[in-house]
Order: structure tokens, then sequence, then C-alpha cells
């Protein structure tokens, strides 16, 4: 492999670790990584110059591909008490009607627009394994191959999270209909992950996993994957989203499902803890102190009636946190942070919660979402920092707001005064996948899409 240089691009301004610099030349090397990074540079021959301020992509935390497909389609009111149960069951319906060249034509259409949202990266946290009555495919892979298809065809990258699940509640109660596609037992999930290790190296997509929650697998199961897996990546774990799931940890085990998790597992920068919204203060500071990050999906929990994660209280106590488009509802960087903040901001009838004294909210949360984004999909460098992988985003610097605004202005005028089409072009690993808002497969994903939803209708 080449050890020089490939390609250098040329930014006036370029947001890197020490804050926004200008005029910074970026060397890319042969795998699509960063060489080197100088500042103050005069632009040099062969150079190319990007079309406004350039930021890093962020990581997507958390994804349920298939979601996207009813997104927007569970807005009806039924008995006049619905909420997230009631939309599980809709959901639900979903599952049972798309099939494995369905889920590839969703999945693409979604990661194609995570891109144009700011995305450069997406954990996809991947349970719906088996056909709607819960027999396995003939390969039994066939569902998780779709989605690293899916993420190669836009050329995102990918976290692959297969998920474990076995119960509907805790105590090890027995599934529902509904929960048929999702089941393994620990032998034929172990399977699973052994079959996928050696695809997803030769794609250079990460392998994690993950257990749905702690009602969908008992203690035993948990401790026998994470005995066995044979996967060094990250692990992932809904947790605590609904008072409900309180509710029923505690009657189960007189513990918290947060409280559960941390004296029983072996929680620390390995694992995210999806959601994570209902904490008592002891909850929260040992979750900080663990090093795990919490994978917040603001526009989701939002949508679901969740309840408001306590990010003020934590980020102070220095907790790690992330975003994630989860039911994509919202697929862009700027609507899950804008939300992030704007929920702490409704609960304490305050302003620029986010951020300390004289500190820009978009640009505090952007960081804490790059760097534990990073950490919960496995990756260890994050940013434009020489080593990491050269995944960023130009905003227009055609637009008026962004060429009138500088430093962390460009940050705050994106994500909390512009829309989807601030994000102009976007860089994975060192190619170019959105040019211009558009993808060079936009056409066709589309037409795909189109004919998936026409389907479901
Ligand atoms: C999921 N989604 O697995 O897709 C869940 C709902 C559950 C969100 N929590 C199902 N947003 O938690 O049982
Ligand atoms: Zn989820």
């Amino acid at each position: 492999m080449a050890t020089f240089p490939v390609n250098r691009l040329f930014a006036d301004h370029a947001l890197l670790p020490t804050g926004w610099a200008q005029n910074v030349a970026i060397a890319l090397d042969a795998s699509g990584g960063i060489a080197s990074i100088a500042t103050d540079q005069p632009i040099a021959d062969g150079d190319e110059r990007v079309a406004g301020p350039l930021a890093p992509a962020l990581a997507n935390l958390h994804s349920h591909a298939f979601q996207r497909a009813m997104a927007g389609l569970a807005e009806v009111a039924g008995s006049g008490n619905d909420s997230f149960w009631t939309w599980r069951e809709e959901m639900y319906r979903t599952v049972g009607l798309v099939n494995p060249d369905d889920v590839e034509a969703i999945a693409a259409k979604l990661y194609m627009e995570m891109l144009k949202g700011g995305f450069g990266h997406v954990a996809e946290f991947h349970y719906l394994h088996h056909t709607a009555d819960g027999t396995p495919y003939s390969d039994p892979a066939e569902m998780s191959l779709r989605i690293l298809n899916a993420a190669k065809t836009t050329g995102i990258g990918l976290t692959h999270l297969p998920v474990f699940y076995a119960h509907a509640n805790f105590g090890g109660v027995a599934p529902n209909a509904g929960q048929r596609p999702f089941l393994h037992d620990p032998d034929r999930f172990l399977a699973l992950l052994e079959r996928l290790a050696p695809l997803c190296r030769d794609n250079g997509q990460t392998l994690g996993y993950a257990v749905h929650s702690l009602r969908a697998a008992t203690p035993e199961e948990m401790r026998t994957i994470l005995e066995r897996a044979p996967v060094a990546g990250p692990i992932h774990i809904h947790v605590a989203e609904q008072t409900k799931e309180v509710e029923d940890s505690l009657a189960w085990s007189g513990r918290r499902p947060v409280q559960w998790l941390l004296d029983e597992m072996p929680v620390d920068e390995r694992w995210c803890a999806i959601h994570a919204t209902h904490l008592t203060d002891d909850e929260r500071q040992r979750l900080a102190r663990s090093g795990a990050v919490a994978g917040l999906c603001p526009a989701t929990e939002a949508n679901l009636g969740d309840g408001i994660f306590p990010a003020v209280d934590y980020m102070a106590e220095g907790g790690r946190l992330g975003i994630g488009t989860d039911s994509h509802v919202a697929t862009s960087v700027a609507e899950e942070l804008r939300l992030l903040e704007y929920g702490q901001r409704l609960r304490d009838r305050r302003r620029n919660r986010l951020a300390g004294p004289g500190a820009s909210v978009g640009h505090t949360i952007f960081d804490a979402a790059l760097k534990g984004g990073a950490q919960a999909v496995g990756q260890n460098t994050s940013g434009i920092a020489v080593g990491a992988r050269a995944d960023f985003v130009v905003l227009d610097g055609a637009n008026p707001y962004i060429a009138a605004a500088s430093g962390n202005q460009i940050l705050d005028r994106w994500l909390f005064a512009l829309g989807g089409e601030t994000v102009r072009d976007v860089m994975v690993a060192g190619q170019w996948k959105i040019r211009n808002g558009r993808h060079h497969l936009e056409e066709d994903i589309d037409r795909a899409f189109a004919r998936v939803l026409m389907k479901l209708k």
C-alpha cells in the first residue's frame, strides 16, 4: 500500500480538535485516513479547495433502519392514550411486512439521507433477523448481509450490531408473536457473530453486538454472550427509556435498570447505554464515571414520549454522550443536536443549557457527540486529527448565513437556524459520497425505496 499522501484538501475554515482554524491543508493517506494537517497555509498546486467550512462528519450511534419506512405514519391518534407501547405494536406490524430486499432498499435510502444530514458512520442495532413467523432464512445472516450491502452501496461507515433478543420482559417472560423475527438462543446468536466477523472485516466494517434490553435477555444469557462472543467491538443495550421499564425492573429485582446494569455487568468504555432516560442522581453519576457512552436519540425520544435525559448534570459530571437517529423521524445531525439542547431548555425554562459560560452551545454539543459517537462505534480517534478516518462535511459556503459566520457561529447557525441543505458535500474514508447535495446512486436508491413504500401502503 502507498505510504504517501494521495490527496490534499484545502479549507479556508476547518474545525480541528483545538477549534476553528484558517487556511488548513489536509493530506489524506491511501487508506482514507488523515496523514497530516497544517494551518495558515497558502493553497498549493493540486490542492482541492472545499466549497465551505469543513467539519468532521459525526457517527450516528443508534439506528433501526427498517423503521425509516414507517416514520411519519404513526401519527394518527388512537384511543386517546397512545404511548411508546402502542407505537411498538404498529412498528411490529411493519416488521411483518418487509423481506430482505425491502430492508436493503430502506437501509440504502436511509443511509443516503444520513450522509446528507452530516453523518459519516452508523451503528446499526439490528434485531430483525428472521421471517415474520420466526423461521430463519436459509442463510441465518441474510438480513445482516443486507445491512452490510446497504452501507457499502451508499458508502457510509458501518458498525454492525447484531442484537440478542429472547424474551418479552424481565425474568425470562416468553416472547410474544410480534417478536418472533427477533429471537435467538445464545448458541445461535454466537454462530451469527462468528459468520459475520470475517465479512465485516473484509468490508472494512466494524462488528460489535447488542443485547436488546434487560427485558429481552436473562442475566445468564447476557453472561454467556459476554463470555463467548468472538467480537472485540462495542456493546450496546437499550436501557431505562420508559418509566414502565423502571417499574418492571424494580418489581423483578428491587433495582432500577441502570442500577442493575452497572451493578451486574462490566460496563466500561466499550459499552453504550441507549436512551438511559430515567436516572436517579446516583445512577447518573455512576454512568458518567463508568466511561460508557449514553446513546441519546432526541427526536425519537420526543416522538415516543420517553422523557428528558438529564444532560446538564451528566455533562457537568464528565459523562460521555453521542447521538442516534433510532426510529428515523429525523435523519440529521442538526435536528438531533438541536432537540438535545431544546429538551433541556423546555424542562429548565432557561436557555443555553449544555455549554459553560462563554461557550457556544453548538460547538459544545457537536464536540461531545463527535467524541462519544466515535467511541460508541468503536473508533479510537475522532475529528479532523492525524490518524483519524477522513470523514468530513463541507457546509455550503455560498449560503449567506454560513458565509457571514465565523468560528463557532458557523456551528450555531447550522445547528440552530438552518435546515438540511446546509450540508453540501460529505466525505467518508477519503472519498466524496455526497457532492453538492447529491449521491451518485440517488436515482437508483430512490426508485427501489419508492417501490417498497408503495408495497407497504
Ligand atoms: C426498538 N425502539 O427496539 O426498536 C425499540 C422499541 C422496545 C425504541 N426504543 C422496542 N425507540 O424497546 O421494546
Ligand atoms: Zn433503539
